[in-house]
């Protein structure tokens, strides 16, 4: 089994408020369905969760009163985000059953304490393929929380101990500098001794702590005889090789 995520900034439009990028989310769809391999599904909230939880500061737990119809919001939104998800999923021949974290994760401070994993396995049992996603979540220290994709690939990497955990993202994986700036070089791989002397860069209103945040759970993921990938899923094929195994391009993430 593969743990997948599919990131925000590749399957939405980060800078537009709900903006999905369609025909990005169908071919990855096809790419995952093509592959044969047996999958759970994580996707990001992208500009269906990011730009509003950001604008009424949902991470921080509850504050003030209008936050509750901003949480409400967020909650249906990224509900329509995963619902398109699993129309492609299933226009592309793949069976998704959605587990919304809003309904089966508690958090506490910020961190998932609690997941239905039994519930995980069953459906896998049955040949279906769990979607999670990030979303809004009950917080028992400060009411409610953010629980980002990242924080459940983590748990379900902890748990269900995937073959490979492949993360899909619109550049090539982790850049040197800025993407944006010229010359900007992609590292191939992350160990965790590199993290002290790597720079990071802030991209659009992300609630959810960036590149940084990412690889600190991508180390968390990796383990004996399995690899944590980072690929660009805008280009057409990497994906599909990436399930199946092969060498692409991308950084990898590796213990020293
Ligand atoms: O896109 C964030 O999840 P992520 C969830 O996986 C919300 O970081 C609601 C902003």
């Amino acid at each position: 089994m593969i743990l997948v995520k599919l990131g925000g900034s590749v399957i939405t439009d980060k800078s537009q408020y709900q903006a999905l990028r369609q025909e990005v989310l169908v071919r990855l769809c096809e790419e995952i369905s093509d592959s044969g391999e047996d999958v759970i599904i994580v996707h990001g909230a992208g500009s269906f969760g990011h730009i509003m939880a950001h604008d009424h500061c949902l991470a921080d737990g509850y504050k003030y009163e209008s936050q509750v119809n901003a949480l409400a919001t967020v909650s249906r939104d990224v509900r329509q985000l995963n619902l398109m998800v699993l129309d492609a999923m299933l226009s592309a021949g793949i069976s998704p059953v959605s587990l919304p974290p809003s309904a089966c994760v508690v958090m506490h401070d910020r961190e998932i304490t609690e997941i239905d994993f039994d519930r995980i396995r069953s459906y896998i049992k049955l040949g279906i393929s769990p979607v999670m996603f990030g979303d809004v979540a009950l917080d028992e220290s400060q009411g409610f929380s953010i629980c980002s994709g990242d924080q459940i690939m983590e748990a379900l990497a902890r748990e269900l101990v995937p073959e490979r955990v492949i993360f899909v993202s619109d550049i090539d994986g982790i850049m040197d500098r800025d993407p944006s700036e010229p010359g900007a070089n992609l590292i191939e791989c992350v160990k965790p001794s590199d993290m002290d002397h790597m720079k990071f860069h802030v991209r659009v209103k992300d609630v959810t702590g960036g590149i940084k945040k990412k690889l600190i759970a991508m180390i968390g993921m990796v383990g004996p005889g399995r690899t944590c990938i980072i690929i660009n899923g805008n280009v057409p094929g990497r994906l599909k090789a990436a399930l199946r195994g092969d060498e692409v391009i991308g950084t990898k993430v590796e213990l020293d």
